[in-house]
């Protein structure tokens, strides 16, 4: 049987006497005073961990004494042949009290042999745990690995006298009885040769096991065919020649080359072969700069004279498409791979600078892939063994980004799960300038994979074959676990950071050494010339043949025309780039099938047990629904995501505690009081009918959640897919997400998405960090129409806005500015009439008071938007005024300037202010002032520009003290409605 399907009591049996139980009692007495043994078993009993210890307290029977009797009797061929002892059975209380004599052995050498046995099982277990720090890792040799005092025999009360006497380890590294000698020289061959493993941090035994059964039952090699072996150098041929051929073309342009770390294309490869034959059929790439443009081409499969055209100054992607672009070392491409008749389709995800920001949006991308394929959310097992998602990472970046562990945190949540990434660490052993002592504070880059229990492999880039066999291993544990794993490639950075800096200036020695090294392929070459596996003039054709394709694709370069851009392609067919029209789509939904939706989400089962309060909002819902009025923001929220889900658009909300809402306004997840069941009401509309609602709360985390959100929506343009933050203020945590992806991935990559933000917005005197989703930072970053930034007053109007973001043939990011004291507003409803007809999305909403004086006799309008509507209303009907009128922007970008237009004209004598309650550095003036300027302007108003009413200027978003918020608040009204 092999180790790995052994019950963990039956994998430590050999820990045991029959007779003498001499650990047991050692155990024993460890238990009731740790300071009873000496210090080297205090260690080995703490360092057993649970498992050991719970099965040292547990077995006491097995075939020790047999055992160990064989072993002295092997290593002295004239001592009797021992048989088994009285008191063999389990539990034998008396037995247990000394080792009892077996016959022709004395009690002294089955002790010896029972220590031998447990201090080499000791040695064994620590070289398990620490051997990779003497692992030969660093190809350049420059990386002094300190002995370790517990990878030193003699650590355990061994001699170089002890030597060469045969030892009982039960089968242990693949040998019954093995000599010191031995079992060194295996456990160095293990795990202190080109590959280090890390895995004895995972706490599940099977996958331990597996790790450690693969390791050691093959003692760390994979037997490669000449065929193989042969391939693995025409890989390394192509991945150094395209690198040699750039730099031979267009020396000292920027390309971030692999030089150093060629390896990683077929360790790449090897990920997709071996996981074809596993049943892989699409894998997500995520990566950085560092041999990007190698992968694209002899990874992806991008025709090398594409990459020379871009290298010419053409654009990647045909004239006729707008946009304004990125440098090649930031494009995505997609791809078909046959591997051994498997077909793998590889994509590679358009990424910004910033560094493994890219992590979580691969993430989402993978799983909405896994949710098609299976069609069930969450998706299947088989489907996730279908679809990887594979990132490559920096040595300096993994270890320094915090984005890196808040992705990692998501790989074993059902919201979130992609059953395993497989992170190659492309560890050249530095970041930029910066050696790995001053850029982390561990041995290596790795550490922060522990977290989540993933194995991680270190492997010497130079050994081709170490490399290819570690990935074989990944994506085999991938596939049978769908889990995490690392694999973290040693290797070095050939030139500068970049192709035109000097690298001397900061690290001459190391530099030094470099210029000496050959490379991984020559090295390589001459191994399998050494092997007589090729002669060094088939090694010598392998690079001519590939540098004359190089020259040839060179030459086609010039006159290479990019293919169509692949967009709007596979699940995007259909929809087009947006044009400048507004369109708002049809989002009215018939009355019955609000009706529908509504009852539907104010039920529950028969049986369960709703909260009293949630039972009352349940109510209060129904009859809103009955009686079609006083439709509050809620409801107005579920109606838009059960419609959508009754017309076979799936939805997805993740975000912190969404399930009831930060407010307890949501409740789309209800909680039996007496069993903690749940219940998702939306999904029982028309069960097995219907597209299904999931809803995340999601780990605390801001910027990983929202770039998975991402994802999900570049990968699946037909559901609804949104992410809340808690406070809109937190959404400053995923800044690097918004900037770099949500606003300019369409304009940078042709990237669209439908992706909605909401964002809890509202002065409401709960402090600086409780009040602004800073709606400034998105009004500053729109342009080129590339999303809509809304400030929505009205339970329908939210509802059209959800809806139409799907309503239309192209999608947009849509960013709520969300409200809080509104969801519960007595005035913030809308009757179900306003959901239904020919009701719309209304970018501007009039003033509708019926007490209004006529528009020529208006003195003055107030134009607003979001929650401070509803104060200025209010103050306006208590002071009696009625000739200020109050216009809302619901949405302030694209902004609405002809619908603007028409309302303003109504009103040709009044003076016209912005009402806001945002400072006046902050919220929407500094947007809307020239904006609304220029609308007056076009249709001849005289009020020329806009007033200010508003906060005055401040540092932060609000002040913490309720008194002096009130104040403000009172002051901006006034003002505003004071003519
Ligand atoms: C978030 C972020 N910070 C800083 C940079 C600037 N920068 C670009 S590459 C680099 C070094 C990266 O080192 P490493 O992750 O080891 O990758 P390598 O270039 O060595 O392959 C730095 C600091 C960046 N791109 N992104
Ligand atoms: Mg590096």
């Amino acid at each position: 049987m092999a180790p790995y399907d052994q019950a963990p009591s039956e994998r430590y049996s050999f820990l045991f006497g029959a007779n003498g139980t001499f650990i047991a009692e050692l155990y024993a007495r460890y238990q009731q005073d740790p300071n009873s043994v000496d210090a080297s078993w205090q260690r080995f009993f703490a360092e057993l961990g649970d498992e050991g210890q719970a099965i040292l307290a547990e077995l006491n029977g097995a075939s020790w004494a047999k055992n160990t009797a064989k072993v002295i009797g092997a290593a002295d061929p004239d001592a009797p042949v021992a048989k088994p002892g009285k008191g063999d059975a389990k539990g034998d209380k008396a037995a247990a009290a000394a080792p009892a004599p077996v016959a022709g052995i004395s009690p002294a050498q089955v002790r010896q042999a029972q220590l031998d046995s447990i201090r080499a099982l000791m040695l064994i277990r620590n070289y398990r745990v620490r051997g990779h720090l003497l692992a030969k890792l660093d190809p350049l040799g420059m990386d002094k690995r300190a002995q370790h005092a517990e990878l030193d025999y003699r650590h355990y009360g061994f001699t170089d006298a002890d030597l060469d006497r045969p030892i009982f380890i039960n089968n242990v590294l693949g040998m019954e009885t093995a000599t010191l000698r031995q079992i060194v020289d295996a456990l160095q061959r293990t795990y202190c040769g080109h590959i280090g493993v890390e895995f004895m941090h995972i706490q599940d035994p099977e996958q331990k096991a597996w790790i450690q059964e693969r390791i050691e039952g093959i003692r760390n090699q994979t037997d490669f065919t000449n065929l193989g072996k042969k391939a693995i150098l025409q890989r390394l041929t192509a991945s150094e020649g395209f690198e040699k051929f750039l730099q031979l073309k267009y020396t000292g342009t920027k390309r971030f080359g692999l030089e150093g770390g060629e390896v990683l294309v077929p360790a790449i490869e090897q990920v997709m072969k071996r996981g074809g034959q596993l049943g892989l059929q699409e894998i997500v790439l995520g990566m950085a700069h560092r041999g990007r443009l190698n992968v694209l081409t002899n990874v992806l499969g991008k025709p090398f004279k594409a990459v020379f055209s871009e290298f010419q100054g053409n654009p990647a992607n045909p004239e006729d498409v707008q946009g304004s672009g990125d440098v090649k070392y930031h494009m995505g491409t997609s791809s078909d791979r046959d591997f051994d008749g498997n077909t793998i389709h590889l994509s590679l995800s358009p990424n910004p600078s910033h560094l493994e920001v890219v992590n979580p949006v691969v993430c989402g991308r993978v799983r909405a892939k896994q949710c098609q394929i299976s069609g069930q959310v969450p998706p299947s097992d088989e489907s996730r063994n279908q679809v990887l998602g594979v990132l490559l990472h920096g040595d300096a970046a993994f270890a320094g980004q915090g984005l890196v562990p808040e992705t990692l945190l998501l790989s074993e949540l059902k919201g979130y799960r992609t059953g395993g990434i497989i992170h190659f660490i492309i560890n050249n052993q530095i970041g930029f300038t910066t050696a790995p002592q001053y850029s982390r504070s561990g041995p290596y880059p790795t550490e922060v994979a522990k977290s989540i229990q993933a194995p991680i492999f270190h492997v010497n880039g130079d050994d081709p074959e170490a490399v290819i066999h570690v990935s074989r291993i990944a994506i085999e544990f991938r596939q049978k676990f769908l889990k995490d794993v690392v694999v973290d490639v040693v290797c070095y950075r050939r030139q500068g950071h970049n192709e035109g800096d000097e690298p001397a200036f900061t690290q001459p020695l190391m530099y030094k050494t470099i210029a000496k090294q050959e490379t991984t392929r020559q090295l390589y070459a001459a191994q399998l010339v050494a092997e007589g596996v090729v002669s060094q003039e088939e090694a010598d054709g392998m690079v001519n043949e590939f540098m004359g394709h190089m020259d040839q694709e060179f030459q086609a370069s010039t006159s290479f025309k990019p293919n169509k851009a692949d967009w709007l392609e596979g699940k995007w067919s259909g929809l087009s780039a947006a044009g400048a029209d507004y369109r708002s789509g049809t989002t009215a939904v018939p009355v019955d099938l609000l009706k529908e939706v509504g009852l539907a989400i104010s039920r529950t089962p028969e049986g369960f047990n709703p909260n009293t309060k949630v039972a009352r909002q349940l109510k209060a819902k129904q009859q809103a629904i009955e009686t079609g009025e006083g439709i509050d923001w809620a409801t107005g929220e579920a109606l838009a995501f059960g419609t959508l889900a009754v017309e076979g658009n799936p939805v997805r909300l993740s975000g912190q505690d969404v399930g009831r809402g930060t407010f307890s306004q949501r409740h789309c997840v209800l909680t039996d009081q007496v069993n903690e069941e749940k219940y998702v009401a939306l999904n029982h509309i028309r069960p097995g009918k219907q597209a299904t609602f999931e809803v995340h709360d999601s780990p605390l985390s801001e910027a990983a959640v929202l770039g998975f959100e991402y994802g999900f929506s570049l990968a699946e343009p037909h559901a609804l897919t949104i992410w809340e933050a808690q406070f809109g203020d937190f959404v400053n945590g995923a800044q690097v997400i918004i900037d770099q992806f949500i606003s300019s991935a369409e304009s940078k990559w042709l990237r669209m998405s439908g992706l909605v933000m909401l964002l809890p917005h509202g002065m409401e005197g709960q402090g600086p960090e409780h009040s602004s989703a800073r709606l400034e930072r998105f009004l500053q970053n729109s342009a080129e129409e590339n999303w809509q930034v809304c400030n929505i007053t009205t339970p329908a109007n939210y509802f059209h806005a959800l809806r139409r973001q799907l309503r239309r043939d192209f999608r947009k990011p849509l960013i709520v500015m969300s409200p809080k004291s509104l969801l519960r507003h007595k005035l913030c409803v809308s009757p179900l009439a306003d959901f239904t007809g020919d009701s719309t999305f209304h970018r501007v909403l009039r003033d509708a008071a019926p007490d209004l004086v006529a528009g020529e006799q208006v003195r003055r309008v107030v134009l607003c938007s979001g929650k401070v509507y509803y104060d200025l209303f209010q103050e306006r009907e208590a002071r009696g005024i009625k000739d200020v009128a109050i216009v809302r922007l619901e949405q302030l970008y694209p902004f609405p300037d002809k619908t603007l237009g028409t309302e303003l004209a109504k009103y040709p004598n009044a003076d016209v202010v912005w009402c806001q309650e945002e400072s006046e550095n902050q919220g929407a003036w500094n947007f809307a002032d020239r904006r609304i300027e220029k609308v007056l302007t076009a249709i001849g108003h005289k009020a020329g520009r806009p007033k200010y009413a508003g906060r005055a200027a401040s540092a932060a978003p609000a002040t913490g003290l309720l008194r002096r918020h009130n104040q403000e608040q009172a002051k901006l009204l006034n003002d505003a409605l004071s003519v």
